[in-house]
């Protein structure tokens, strides 16, 4: 039998799964009473499923934002369910101070948190193909950082070919508005030291299987098309002006 305590708190968790519901429609379904519904949320898609067609297709995007995301911000609530100091942090700074975590979720927090922040990045930066490419200030970043757009393209790709099973490539931004080429296993992040990414794509298997297969190098070439340089931008900006989060 549940307690009078237990009841007021499913009561409560209710309340918040409807009014979850009412903002985030889809997300309904998946949401359970005794799972926490925060503090960390799956942000929704800012465009349509099917609008990065058909460099990336409409179904592999349900699965990895409705399935792959929300299960990583789902096991870091789960997580952080009776830590509450950890939990009120902001994400970038939770990921700075993973060895303050507890030791029996420390890789829960570091995989599960690095996965909801990396995704959260990803699917701003991108958009319908067609994003006209940097331009301005960010061009001239790149230029300076990078050696140009078409040889960061060439570096990166490489770079996510080089990744070994699953893991992150990523362009990093300072305060100065320097950048830098990177890549990571797993679900680690240049957050995790502190820094701050610009961008970056998802090499793991989940984000191009259903329409690459094995063929990797495809996803990366095809991905350049999906790119929203304006949404790159206005990270590149906030990075300058130290506002750029996760
Ligand atoms: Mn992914």
């Amino acid at each position: 039998m549940l307690t009078p305590n237990r009841r007021g708190f499913l009561f409560a968790a209710g309340a918040a799964t409807l009014a979850t519901a009412v903002s985030a429609g889809p997300f309904f379904g998946r949401v359970f009473a005794d799972t926490p519904t925060g503090p960390f949320e799956l942000p929704p898609l800012p465009y349509d499923p099917a609008a990065l067609e058909p460099h990336i297709d409409a179904a592999t995007m349900n699965l990895h934002h409705g399935k792959h995301h929300q299960t990583y911000v789902t096991n870091l609530n789960k997580a952080l369910a009776e830590h509450g100091d950890l939990a009120k942090l902001p994400l970038e700074e939770l990921l700075t101070k993973l060895n303050d975590v507890p030791e029996s979720i420390r890789t829960t927090v570091r995989n599960n948190g690095g996965g909801h922040a990396n995704h959260s990045m990803f699917w701003q930066i991108m958009g319908a193909p067609g994003s006209a490419g940097p331009e301005g200030e960010l061009k001239d970043a790149i230029d300076r950082d990078l050696g140009g757009l078409d040889k960061l393209q060439t570096d990166f790709n490489a770079a996510g070919g080089r990744v070994f099973g699953s893991g992150w490539v990523f362009v990093t931004v300072d305060k100065d508005g320097k950048l830098a080429l990177t890549s990571k296993p797993n679900q680690d992040t240049p957050l995790m030291e502190g820094a701050r990414v610009l961008f970056g794509n998802d090499v793991w298997e989940h984000a191009y299987y259903l329409k690459y297969q094995n063929k990797r190098a495809d996803y990366l070439k095809a991905w350049w098309n999906v790119v929203n340089w304006n949404a790159v931008a206005e990270r590149y900006a906030a990075a300058k002006a130290g506002t750029l989060t996760i």
